[in-house]
Order: structure tokens, then sequence, then C-alpha cells
């Protein structure tokens, strides 16, 4: 990572925190924009790197996706965050 990236990283967390953060995260997700996560779009994500399979993202989305509608909003997304992060911080 190179020092302007580390910079630019710190005062995003240091200036909004978490939300930025989810924000961020979940317009990486949503490759078309609708506003969306859908279910191909998080699964493409997660297996991207190879260290998750297509069985895991999909069982973590569907975990996600609380209202079972089929994709993840920005609230559902900032809620399974939120539980990640309160845990390793508090
Ligand atoms: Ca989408």
């Amino acid at each position: 990572m190179t020092r302007i990236a580390l910079i630019t990283a710190a005062a995003i967390v240091c200036l909004s925190g978490a939300q930025a953060q989810v924000e961020a995260t979940f317009e990486i997700v949503d490759t078309n924009a609708d506003g969306y996560v859908s279910q191909g779009e998080f699964v493409s994500w997660q297996t991207a790197s190879g260290e998750v399979t297509v069985t895991e993202a999909t069982i973590k989305f569907v975990e996600i996706d609380t209202d079972g509608s089929g994709s993840i909003t920005l609230a559902e997304m900032s809620a399974a965050m939120k539980g990640k992060t309160d845990e390793e911080t508090s």
C-alpha cells in the first residue's frame, strides 16, 4: 500500500468511521450500481480472492439478506459489517 493510500484510509476511518467503510465496500460489490447487491454480485466478490467457495459465499449471502429479498441492501450490509466491527473493537 502506498503512503497516500494509507493516509487516505486513515482519514476516512477518522472522519466518518464504520459507516463510510460500509458504503465504500457496498459500492465496490454493487458492480452494476443499482443500489442492491445481488447474489451473483456478492458471490463474485467473495470468491474473487479464491479463499471462499461459491457454497460458502452463498450461505453468507443468505445470512446477510435478512428479509430474504434476494438482494442485499446497504442497511443489511451495514448490519452485517457492524456486527463484526463491534466484536473486534469493543
Ligand atoms: Ca447490484
